[in-house]
């Protein structure tokens, strides 16, 4: 399977792995994540790692994206568990490359069980069983990551985003439910409060026009290209 589309293709012979520095970027729905990750696209010493979205959307031929909207109590943990396992392959794909730079992570799918267990779609069990798997893969597997970028938007800007790209399987997300998942987003990156911090968070202004928003990526990578080891 085509797990995940990359820019690079790298070495499984390299003798000198280092841990690259690994940066996720996240954000609500439509908050341009995906355009973050195609500017980094253009460097050669990065692994750019793009959300699993296709793989939701084919499971076996089953939609699991689309069932989860269409029927969220009958399959939010069937596709938060997929979920899950998808962001962990994304954390744990190795590369040579000096940078790695993710599409959400195993932490923001986080954001969405919390949505569901606010909202009452999990059953508290269900909530436990995730909530223990996580705890056990955060332990276990190396999921490291050295810096969380933050495309901080309003969900208004996003819904109009979303509304105009027009995926077929968000036709009944409501304007509603984006708020929520930008309080919760906002709590934990934004008030720091909600779970705690895998990594330093960087927040970037997501409401912006694209030329503005290339600029504020032109810094982000300048900071993350230029740092201190
Ligand atoms: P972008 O580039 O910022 O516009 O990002 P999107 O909207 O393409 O990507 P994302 O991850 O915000 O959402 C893709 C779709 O998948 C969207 O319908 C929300 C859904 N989604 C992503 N992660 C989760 C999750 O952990 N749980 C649930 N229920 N839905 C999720």
């Amino acid at each position: 399977k085509n797990l995940v589309v990359l820019t690079k293709m790298t070495s499984p012979t390299c003798k000198l792995y280092k841990r690259p520095f690994t940066v996720c970027i996240e954000g609500n729905i439509g908050s341009g994540k995906t355009t973050f990750l195609s500017h980094f696209k253009q460097f050669d010493n990065t692994t750019v790692l793009q959300e699993p979205v296709e793989l939701w959307r084919n499971v076996a031929g089953i939609n699991l994206l689309e069932l989860m909207y269409t029927d969220p109590k009958r399959y939010s943990f069937l596709f938060q568990s997929y979920v899950q396992l998808t962001m962990l392959q994304l954390h744990t794909y190795k590369s040579a490359m000096p940078y790695k730079i993710m599409e959400r992570s195993v932490f923001s799918a986080r954001c969405f069980i919390e949505n569901m267990k606010r909202t009452k779609l999990l059953e508290d069990v269900e909530v436990v069983v995730l909530e223990d798997w996580y705890d056990w893969c955060i332990q276990n597997a190396n999921i490291v990551t050295d810096l969380i970028v933050y495309l901080r938007t309003s969900p208004e800007v996003v819904y109009n985003r979303m509304k105009t790209r027009a995926r077929k399987e968000e036709n009944s997300v409501s304007l509603e439910y984006l708020h929520q998942l930008h309080n919760i987003h906002d709590e934990w990156l934004y008030d720091q409060t909600l779970f705690n911090l895998p990594a330093p968070v960087l927040v970037i202004d997501g409401n912006k026009s694209l030329e503005e928003m290339v600029i504020q990526f032109e810094n982000c990578k300048n900071l993350i290209f230029n740092r201190k080891e």
